[in-house]
């Protein structure tokens, strides 16, 4: 493939005119796996990259799958991006991976574009890729069009009637309709949620009902109908499309009808009656009519089709047809020998593909102008200014955010720029020259490339506003950056603009300097930026907010080099590669192995090909995957067996530090699932405000319903309400009892972020009667500070009791109560960090901690012979929480992949063999209509998950094929310290001496070992047996 840039073929004509960013489309293709993304690209890269691309190659080459591994496996692995010059319109094209490991490169690929380009396959349908890759689009706020491909495999391989086919895709368009009204639904309902939330509860109570007005009423129209033009239909492979549009002008003039009202009657359920030459509904119609579509539209398309594959047969009606449609193709392709070969030939010349998707995006997605006051609120979503800022701050940053919203390109305005993924290629690869045609010298900006590796970053960066230009000083933001805070230094560093590249799929072209609204390559920052972040050239800014990502990584291997003398390659690779990759997380466990973790298995394998192959160049040995687990305890079980002989509600666990000076008393509790499903799902959130101390200016104030605090708050609160109201049976004082502990947060965990929440102790406690034996009067209770609480502001914030005395009053015990309690969280993290199954880290749970703190005999302070006082304090509260959960019935808790395999039903019985050995639950087994295929969608246990993919596709020849996505934590309720004791269950599982072990045990021994903690094993099962082979010897 000739290098693009060595050709210097401009794709963006010179400077262009004032509202240049009217003529720009950003576009991504998105999709399932396989349903043809790429193969429609090369149409598109064919007709309008500028000649990179052999129009005969097109749908063959899938030119931007230029990995080795890409091409082989057939599976687009990053999204890469192209320019696209069509009419005199600019269009970047982005196409993205379908297969769910790399859907991280969709958030970063839709992240930079304003339009999306859905595409479905119509043989398959919708798959569960399909909806999440709307999700992601429906998230940063894109405008979508739908392509419904593969329309050749309905008529050549399904063998559907044109009357079929309408009907398949009818449901087709009605199902993806309906994914984007839930999403529309689910908006409705967190917009009322945040509206009644910023209510005060009077007002509400005061006026009944409240009418939000922002809210659209529910005739909202559909979001893809085929009448509207943002439907194509389309064949890639063929390299054939058209939207309904090409047939209503067909026909127009055939049957004298105004092609706007023709238009609006070739989708849907009219029907053209010839007697009369009108257009009639279904009843007039009776059902002896076909609908307009199939006789119109279908029926021609078929009729093309299947003259086209009869061969020479056919010949003679192809030559008329083809006549008839004042088609040009050359006679000698039409004597190919393949009649598959002449049938594309013909439909690609009669429908070509390129046109008509390239006229729908302009028409239907919008230009960087029209998409952008849109997309905002999601882009900077806390732009919220304190009445305190300085007015001139207050103006720099309003007119920043206007110039982002108006896509100003002028060379005035401030210039902001954001980068979704760094991309390393090979520096040998750069351009060498220029945008004049000067030669570059391009071991400059050693920062940026390994010299052993030459490896360079380049940064995948949209210009938002403003004009970016080599040369040129810019500030880098994190997404923690707050610009009314501009002194916090480490969250804003400088870079300098190396150079920058139009991409142009496989090449790069150089260019001085890039406007608002284009999406361009960045040299320069590879020392900066380690994933994304937003650039400025002035620091009054506000950074964008974090792209979403579908999944978190999951899949994890301990790697090692083969050769020991190579750790520092190992070492250097695996930086390198932290930094290419947008999803790979790099670490060190706490044994110091190098740990990375994965999207899934074929994300996995990349990772490692790039760590051998480009970044490390070395000999890996890679372990076995480490499967992550949660530990759990599930009281409600406890509880209901205690109950019956005693009341085990408030149990607690109480341990004294060695110096006999503290007691810590831990009484454990579940988090309801709905309110672990919203910490889980905010870590980042969570973390910002854990760290950020900058923020409290959104926590007071008035909060507008986009503040991502507000929405968090909110999401607490109603899920606390949903946990409740399932559980109806608790007391009226009990049923607000989340809601009140929600005000009692002190910290989260474990590495202050987790599921699990440590509590202060309740505000009654403390007092004489309830101190635990042995703590005299004279003792004080740590009592901590609901921190959490306070900066969600779920209560107020109020100097806490302590602090009524000064620090010079205080006594000598409640100085050093106050110092205790930061090891009292320090034990929290701990323990919540390493449970005490096979110290994995902890999922769900509340603890409550009374740590009790009484004054030496001797008067003496600080150390004594059990080491520092408040190292032991934090030890024993890391104790004391585990002892808690290890007496309230502990539970391993596994990751679920949730799991969709399409097979025929002769290989369902396979299916379900794989799946039950795997200890798949399956949810639903459905037939896909007008097929004989079956689709199955279960859960599946991670750890049973490897491998998965090619043992079905050995046990079913290769016919089903399985996706898997993350889905969500399961706690396992079998008892891993099961054993057998009734007669019942001795006569059901053994005496327990041959017995086989549970699943939960198996897979708690199995961290265990890997971990090198003690598993206690029988190693000698029959003494009896050895002894005799040993005599025998
Ligand atoms: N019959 C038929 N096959 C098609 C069509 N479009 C694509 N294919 C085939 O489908 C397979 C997948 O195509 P790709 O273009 O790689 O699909 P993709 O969506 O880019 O896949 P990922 O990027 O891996 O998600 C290839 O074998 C294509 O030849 C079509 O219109 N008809
Ligand atoms: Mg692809």
């Amino acid at each position: 493939m000739a290098d693009i840039s060595e050709e210097g073929k401009g794709v963006v004509g010179g400077e262009m005119g004032k509202r240049e960013q009217e003529n720009i489309r950003n576009i991504c293709i998105v999709a399932h796996v396989d349903h043809g993304k790429t193969t429609l690209a090369d149409h598109l890269i064919a007709a309008a990259a500028g000649g990179v691309l052999h129009a005969k190659m097109a749908g063959k080459l899938r030119y931007l799958d230029d990995r080795e591994d890409e091409q082989q496996r057939g599976v687009t692995m990053k999204s890469s991006s192209i320019a696209l010059q069509y009419k005199e319109h600019m269009i970047n094209l982005i196409d993205s991976p379908g297969h769910v490991d790399f859907c991280s490169e969709v958030s970063s690929g839709v992240r930079l574009s304003d339009g999306a380009v859905v595409l479905v396959d119509a043989c398959e349908g919708v798959h569960i890729q399909t909806h999440a890759v709307l999700r992601q689009a429906w998230l940063e706020r894109l405008t979508p069009c739908l392509v419904l491909n593969k329309l050749d495999r309905l008529i050549l391989e399904l063998k559907l009637t044109p009357l079929e086919a309408y009907n398949r895709m009818k449901a087709i368009i009605g199902e993806v309709n309906n994914i984007i009204n839930a999403f529309r639904s689910e908006k409705y309902l967190s917009d009322v949620d945040s509206i009644l939330s910023a209510t005060p509860s009077s007002e509400v109570d005061g006026e009944g009902d409240v009418a939000p007005e922002s809210i659209d009423d529910d005739d909202e129209p559909d979001a893809f109908a085929p009448e509207r033009g943002n439907v194509a239909f389309a064949s890639a492979i063929d390299g054939c499309a058209f939207r309904i549009d090409h047939f209503a002008d067909l026909f127009a003039a055939k049957l004298g009808a105004n092609a706007a009202s023709l238009k609006k009657a070739l989708w849907g359920d009219y029907y053209y009656n010839p007697k009369t030459k009108k257009i009639v509904g279904k009843k007039a119609a009776a059902g002896k009519l076909k609908p307009m579509f199939v006789q119109f539209v279908l029926e021609p398309l078929w009729q093309v089709y299947e003259t086209g594959m009869q061969g020479k047969d056919g010949a003679e009606k192809l030559g008329k047809i083809i006549k008839s449609m004042d088609l040009k193709i050359s006679p000698r392709e039409l004597q190919h020998k393949d009649p598959r070969v002449v049938t594309q030939t013909v439909v690609a010349s009669w429908l070509p593909l390129a046109d008509t998707i390239l006229s729908m995006v302009i028409d239907c997605l919008p230009s960087p102008i029209t998409a952008l006051p849109e997309r905002i609120p999601r882009l900077l979503p806390s732009t919220f200014i304190p009445s305190t800022v300085d007015e001139e701050i207050r103006s720099k940053l309003e007119s920043v955010k206007a110039a982002i919203e108006t896509c100003d390109g002028s060379i005035e305005a401030p210039c902001v720029a954001f980068v979704s993924k760094m991309v390393a290629v090979p520096i040998e690869t750069l351009p060498r020259r220029g945008p004049n045609g000067e030669m570059v010298n391009l071991d400059m900006g050693i920062g940026d490339t390994d010299s052993a590796q030459r490896e360079c970053f380049l940064a995948f960066a949209r210009v938002f506003s403003g004009v970016l230009s080599v040369g040129s000083k810019v500030y880098v933001l994190s997404a923690l950056y707050d610009p009314l805070n501009p002194e916090q230094g480490k969250n804003v560093l400088e870079a300098r603009v190396e150079a920058l590249y139009m991409m142009m799929g496989r090449g790069l072209e150089p260019k001085s300097d890039v406007s608002a609204g284009n999406i361009v390559a960045i040299r320069g920052l590879g020392q900066h930026i380690l994933k994304s972040g937003t650039l400025s050239t002035t620091p009054i800014c506000w950074p964008f907010s974090r792209m979403s990502f579908q999944a978190a990584p999951i899949v994890r291997v301990a790697i090692e080099p083969s050769d020991p003398t190579d750790m520092g390659a190992l070492a250097r690779g695996l930086r390198l590669l932290n930094r290419a990759d947008p999803f790979v997380e790099v670490s060190v466990s706490g044994s110091g192995e190098h740990v990375i973790a994965a999207a899934g298995e074929v994300h996995l394998e990349r990772c490692i090909k790039d760590l051998k192959e480009r970044f490390a160049r070395i000999e890996l040995s890679v372990s076995p995957p480490l499967v992550e687990f949660r530990e759990t305890a599930d009281i409600e079980g406890y509880i209901a067996e205690v109950d019956k002989t005693t009341a085990g509600q408030n149990e607690f666990v109480e341990k004294t530090t060695p110096n006999g000076r503290c007691v810590v008393r831990v009484h454990v509790t579940r988090l309801p699932g709905p309110l672990v499903e919203v910490l889980d799902g905010n870590v980042e959130l969570l973390r910002d405000i854990v760290e950020g101390e900058g923020k409290k200016g959104i926590l007071q104030g008035n909060i507008s319903n986009e503040d991502p605090v507000s929405m968090l708050r909110s999401n607490l609160l109603a899920a606390t309400t949903k946990a409740e109201g399932e559980n109806k049976k608790r007391s009226d004082g009990d049923r607000n009892s989340w809601t009140h502990k929600l005000e009692r947060i002190w910290a989260l965990g474990p590495h202050r972020v987790g599921p699990n929440v440590l509590l202060i102790p309740e505000p009654g406690n403390g007092g004489a009667t309830s101190r635990p034996e042995g703590v005299d009067d004279s003792g004080l209770l740590v009592r901590g500070t609901a921190h959490l609480s306070q900066k969600l502001g779920l209560t107020d914030v109020v100097e806490d009791a302590s602090s009524s005395t000064t620090v010079e009053e205080a006594t000598d015990l409640e100085s050093e109560a106050r110092n205790l309690e930061s090891s009292v969280v320090s034990g929290f993290q701990l323990a919540t960090a390493s449970g005490p199954l096979c110290e994995e880290p902890m999922w769900g749970l509340a603890f409550s901690v009374e740590a009790f703190v009484s004054s030496k005999k001797d008067g003496a302070t600080g150390a004594d012979q059990y080491g520092p006082f408040s190292s032991q304090v934090m030890a024993t509260v890391k104790d004391a929480c585990r002892a808690a959960v290890l007496a309230k019935r502990p539970r391993i808790v596994e990751a679920q992949y949730f799991c969709e395999v399409v097979a025929p039903a002769e290989h369902l019985g396979s299916v379900y063999g794989v799946l039950g050995k795997r200890r798949a639950r399956v949810v639903k087994e459905e037939m896909r209509e007008g097929t004989a295929l079956f689709i199955v969608h279960a859960y599946m246990p991670v750890s049973e998950s490897f491998g998965f993919a090619d043992e079905l596709r050995r046990k079913t020849s290769g016919s089903a094929s399985p996706q898997l996505v993350q889905s969500h934590w399961e706690a396992l309720l079998e008892d891993p310290f099961f054993v057998p004791r009734t007669e019942e269950e001795i006569e059901e599982f053994g005496d327990g001496s041959s017995v086989v072990q549970n699943t939960a045990r198996k897979l708690i021994d199995a961290v265990r070992r890997r971990k090198g903690l003690p598993v206690e094993e029988k190693l000698v099962q029959f003494g009896s047996k050895q002894r005799t082979r040993a005599r025998k010897v």
